[in-house]
């Protein structure tokens, strides 16, 4: 099944609108990494200099999702203000996910929250969550609320369209990876004490350095991912609006749980736009007993 049809049977004809300009623009992204990331030169062929891959996908993504008409604001990191638009639903996006990995071709993503409140507000507020991943394929998976669904963009003569890969995914039963961000030397005890009974309990090492890329495998094989409180950095490094509170949304719908230590990740009110959290998400059991382990000290 295609995308477009897809959206027009399962989804809020906002989020429709908006999931179908995104599917459009990430191809546009994916197709300037090479040009526009310095892995070519900076400049093009008349001689202009090019804008950051990161910019460039800011101002598409910004672009498009507000000219669907949908978005009252589009804020990203990006952007001293978010962009304004005309529609009720407020969009906070990280539109480039893990852009150092450009230079060594590891995945990269794009992550949007849907939210049905003015920015900054709870992940209580969202109506959807989506993510992009730029890996051998290119996937777009996203939540309206009823269960997670993934597509895939294939060829369709000169352009590229996405097609079904599944429906209601979920975490599997039995977890068998994990990926912790920051140096172990800085992660608080409890986190340390955890991760070191991962590897007795069958669970693999596996981290690329993109939160999406390896959320994507926690989602895909079971497990668990975080950018864990560090001694010297309370407050982690993960942006909740624009990537843990949507994140923690689309894994709830995939059955599993996202916490930032101490409570439910969707139940922060960030005070600002790029508040950060720790952000441990993945196979419920597990976050729930490694929540257990930190809050406890
Ligand atoms: P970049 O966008 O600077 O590559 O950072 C990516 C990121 O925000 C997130 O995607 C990763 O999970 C996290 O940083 C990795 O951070 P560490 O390099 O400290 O593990």
């Amino acid at each position: 099944m295609k995308l477009d049809e897809f959206l027009r049977l399962n989804a809020p004809e906002e989020l429709a609108l908006m999931t179908g300009a995104i599917a459009d623009a990430c191809i546009t992204v994916w197709d300037s990494i090479p040009t526009k990331s310095g892995l070519l030169s900076s400049t093009n062929p008349s001689g202009e200099t090019q804008k950051a891959i990161d910019v460039f996908a800011n101002d598409l993504f910004a672009e498009s999702i507000v000219a669907t008409g949908c978005a009252s604001e589009v804020a990203s990191e990006e952007m001293s203000e978010p962009a304004e638009g005309k529609g009720p639903v407020s969009v906070a996006m990280d539109p480039l996910d893990g852009s150092s990995n450009v230079e060594t071709n590891n995945p990269l993503g794009s992550i949007f929250g849907f939210y049905s409140k003015k920015l900054p507000t709870s992940g209580r507020n969202l109506l959807g969550a989506l993510y992009v991943t730029y890996g051998n394929v290119i996937t777009l998976t996203f939540t309206f609320g009823k269960g997670v669904h993934r597509f895939v963009a294939v060829r369709d003569g000169p352009k590229m369209s996405f097609e079904l890969l599944g429906v209601n995914l979920v975490l599997p039963e039995k977890p068998e990876v994990y990926g912790f961000g920051g140096f172990r030397s800085e992660w608080i005890p409890p986190v340390r004490d955890f991760v070191d009974s991962l590897e007795g309990r069958g669970l693999r090492i596996r981290y690329c350095g993109t939160f999406v890329g390896d959320y994507n495998q926690v989602l895909s094989r079971g497990g668990v991912f975080a950018y864990p409180e560090l001694v010297k950095r309370p407050k982690g490094k993960l942006r909740i609006l624009y990537e843990t509170a949507p994140m923690a949304f689309l894994n709830e719908q995939a059955g599993g749980y996202a916490s930032d230590g101490r409570r439910n990740i969707l139940d922060l009110q960030p005070a600002s736009l790029a508040e950060t959290s720790p952000a441990y998400l993945g196979s419920a059991a597990l976050v729930k007993e490694l929540e257990g382990k930190v809050s406890s000290g």
